[in-house]
């Protein structure tokens, strides 16, 4: 891809999110809105950063990544069908008895391309800095890349995580915050404020960078950044929108896990093209 020239990310963003509404308005549940939040950088990190096979899922070298924030796997699974990890109409089998697209990432139903498991807030962070220290006992070069939601960051586990990581000096791992300022019930500030959550990465002894989580420009420069450190882990603070994509759910939590009606989920496939 042409540097600078984000228009076919932009394109898979919108398909994204086109699938992300059809699979949960066919499970009838799911966690668009979050999912919004967090597609670009997805895209970022399956079209462009990660070197993976999606024909070759299990190859040793690939790069792996844990979603911390499991309710946002329809996304997961959008980008990874869309990347040719599987084929794209077994994203309507989200949430059916037996399927391989859980409600939450689930690693022992075979889903190709899925490294963890996830859904308890807090537990992913810890899984990859595991993830990270197994790579470095075996002096491999890959990195481990996890998303965080920014209401995950209240749990104290992200933090022994974060200490750990720190110690160990663990520089292939990578976590983005998907930092949208809300969580299910109300905003950051209201539930439990973090403060300046820069700081408090930094002073956990991370490299810390800040990006627009939807600005494929934006992300690529702080993923190179964290490419480039060695010595420390790597900590991006994304901006981003909850429900990013379509105007009535932004940011309006009573969308954070409400089924859309038939004429919402039509309103919202409608705004997703006009806005493309
Ligand atoms: C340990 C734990 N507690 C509660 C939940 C229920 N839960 C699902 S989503 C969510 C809100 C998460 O907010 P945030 O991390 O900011 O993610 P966002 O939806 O904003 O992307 C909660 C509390 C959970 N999955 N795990
Ligand atoms: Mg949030």
């Amino acid at each position: 891809m042409e540097s600078g020239n984000y228009d076919n990310l932009n394109e898979i963003a919108t398909r994204l999110r086109r699938h992300i509404l059809e699979m949960t308005a066919r499970a009838g549940s799911g966690h668009y809105m979050s999912s919004f939040s967090c597609v670009e950088i997805l895209a970022a990190l399956y079209f462009q950063e990660m070197q993976v096979r999606p024909d070759d899922p299990a190859w040793p070298g690939r790069d792996r990544f844990v979603l911390g924030k499991g309710h946002a796997a329809p996304a997961l699974y959008a980008v990874l069908a869309e990347r040719g990890y599987f084929p794209v109409p077994e994203l309507m089998t989200l949430r059916q008895v037996g399927s391989r697209l859980q409600g939450h990432p689930v690693k022992s139903y075979g889903l190709p391309g899925l490294d963890a498991s996830s859904g308890s807030l807090g537990q992913g962070i810890s899984t990859a800095v595991g993830i990270a220290l197994a790579a470095q006992l075996d002096g491999a070069d890959w990195r481990v890349f996890v998303l965080l939601g920014d209401g995950e960051c209240q749990e104290g586990q992200v933090w022994e995580a974060a200490m750990a990581a720190a110690h160990f000096k663990c520089d292939n791992l990578v976590v983005i915050v998907d930092y949208n300022a809300l969580q299910s019930t109300g905003t950051l500030d209201e539930i439990m404020s973090l403060g300046d959550l820069r700081a408090k990465w930094e002073a956990f002894g991370w490299s810390v960078t800040e990006a627009r989580g939807h600005d494929f420009g934006s992300l690529q420069d702080a993923l190179a950044g964290a490419r480039a450190r060695k010595g420390m882990p790597h900590l991006i603070l994304a901006h981003t929108m909850k429900g990013h994509g379509v105007p009535f759910i932004e940011g309006n939590l009573e969308y954070h896990s409400k089924p859309l009606s038939a004429d919402e989920l039509a309103g919202a496939l409608h705004a997703l093209e006009v806005r493309h």
